[in-house]
C-alpha cells in the first residue's frame, strides 16, 4: 500500500492547547505524524510518495467560499493587527445574530471557529492545504487501481464542517477525497469513520445527499466532544434521508461493543454498495489514548481492517487522531495492514 506523506505538516504546530481552564502540553503535534510515517517504514507497507499539487477546486467543491478564503487571508489580518501568535477567536457569535461581516481577526475567527483547539498560525494554511494534497494524491491512486492507498495526513479533517473549523482540522481531508471520487467516476461514495471522536464536520457536508453515505462510530455526544450532534436519530435530511448512520458508543466502550458496532457499520455499507470507501482513520479509541476513553487494544486494530478489507471496496485511508505517542503509529498501520492481509 502506498503512504503520501508531506513533511508540510509541520508548519501546523503549538506546544500548548487550552482545555478545561488551563494551557496544557499540545496533543495534536507534529511527531504524531512521524511516529506514524516511522511505523509505515518498519512495518514494509510499501512506498511512501510526496503529495501532488492540487488547486483549489476539489476544497471549494466541499467548502464554503467565503469560509476558504477565510482560512487562506486570516492570519495576514492577524499578524497585522495582533503578530507572531496564535491565532484564537475573541468573540463567538450567539443565537439569532446576523452575521455581518467584521474589520477585526478576532472576531471573523470567532464566526468560523467551533472551539479554542486549533490556533491558525502562519503556515496553517499551507500545512491543512498539504493534507488535503495528500487525500487527493491517495484517491488517485486508487482511481488509478489501487486497492488502498494510505493518506498520512495532519492536520487532521474530519471535524471541519462547510463553513467552521476546529477540533484540530481546518479542512475536510476525507470529505474533499470523497468528493473527488464522485466528481472522477464514482457513482456512490462511503465514508467509514472510526476515530474516537464523531465526524461531524463529514456528516455536515453530506447531510442532505443520497450519493454519499456516512458512517461514524463514536463516543456518545452527551459526554464526548464534539458534543451536540453525532446521535443516532440523526440519519441524514431531504434526498439524503437514510444516508447517515451514527453509532455512539459510551465511555468505557471495548470491541465487544466497537466490533459490533462496526459490524453494524459495514452491513449498511455493503448494502449501499459504493464504488469507492473513504475511511476517517483516527485511533483514539486506543485504550492508552491520553483524550479518549474507549478501550481498545492494538490488536484490535488490526482485525478492524480485516473487516474493512473484506468488503472489497477501493478504500482510501485519511489519517485523523489518535493521541497516545508511543502507540499511534502501530494502531494506525495495523489497521492498514489488516485491510491488506490476504484472505
Ligand atoms: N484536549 C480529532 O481527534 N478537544 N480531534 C479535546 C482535549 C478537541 C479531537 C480536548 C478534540 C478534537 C481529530
Ligand atoms: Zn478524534
Amino acid at each position: 500500500m502506498i503512504t503520501i506523506f508531506s513533511d508540510r505538516h509541520r508548519l501546523q504546530s503549538v506546544d500548548t492547547e487550552f482545555y478545561r481552564g488551563k494551557w496544557m502540553d499540545a496533543f495534536e503535534i507534529p511527531r504524531r505524524a512521524e511516529l506514524v510515517l516511522e511505523a509505515v517504514g518498519r512495518a514494509d507497507l510499501g512506498p511512501v510518495i510526496a503529495p501532488d499539487s492540487f488547486d483549489i477546486e476539489p476544497v471549494l467543491a466541499v467548502h464554503d467560499a467565503a469560509f476558504v478564503r477565510f482560512l487562506e487571508t486570516i492570519w495576514a489580518d492577524w499578524l497585522a493587527e495582533v503578530g507572531d501568535i496564535p491565532a484564537y477567536p475573541n468573540i463567538w457569535p450567539p443565537r439569532r445574530t446576523r452575521m455581518i461581516p467584521t474589520t477585526r481577526p478576532g472576531a471573523e475567527l470567532g464566526r468560523y471557529a467551533v472551539d479554542m483547539s486549533s490556533p491558525v498560525l502562519a503556515g496553517t494554511w499551507e500545512a491543512a492545504r498539504a493534507a488535503v494534497d495528500c487525500a487527493l494524491t491517495g484517491a488517485r491512486l486508487v482511481n488509478d487501481g489501487a486497492p488502498a492507498a494510505f493518506a498520512l495526513c495532519r492536520p487532521p479533517g474530519h471535524h471541519a464542517g462547510r463553513d467552521y473549523f476546529g477540533g484540530y482540522c481546518f479542512l475536510n481531508n476525507a470529505a474533499i477525497a470523497a468528493q473527488h471520487f464522485r466528481d472522477t467516476g464514482a457513482g456512490r461514495v462511503a465514508v467509514l469513520d472510526i476515530d474516537y471522536h464523531h465526524g461531524n464536520g463529514t456528516q455536515d457536508i453530506f447531510y442532505d445527499r443520497a450519493d454519499v453515505l456516512t458512517v461514524s462510530i463514536h463516543a456518545d455526544p452527551v459526554q464526548e466532544y464534539p458534543y451536540y450532534i453525532g446521535f443516532a436519530d440523526e440519519t441524514g435530511t431531504g434526498a439524503g434521508q437514510g444516508c447517515n448512520l451514527n453509532l455512539p458508543l459510551p465511555w468505557g466502550s471495548g470491541f465487544a461493543a466497537w466490533g459490533a458496532a462496526l459490524e453494524t457499520a459495514l452491513a449498511r455499507i455493503a448494502a449501499f454498495a459504493p464504488d469507492r470507501l473513504v475511511v476517517s482513520l483516527g485511533v483514539d479509541a486506543f485504550e492508552e489514548d491520553p483524550i479518549s476513553r474507549f478501550t481498545l487494544k492494538s490488536a484490535d486494530f488490526l482485525e478492524a481492517g480485516r473487516r474493512i478489507g473484506a468488503l472489497g471496496i477501493p478504500a482510501l485511508f485519511v489519517l485523523e487522531g489518535g493521541y497516545a505517542i508511543e502507540a499511534i503509529g502501530t494502531n494506525a498501520v495495523n489497521v492498514l495492514q489488516g485491510h491488506s492481509a490476504p484472505r
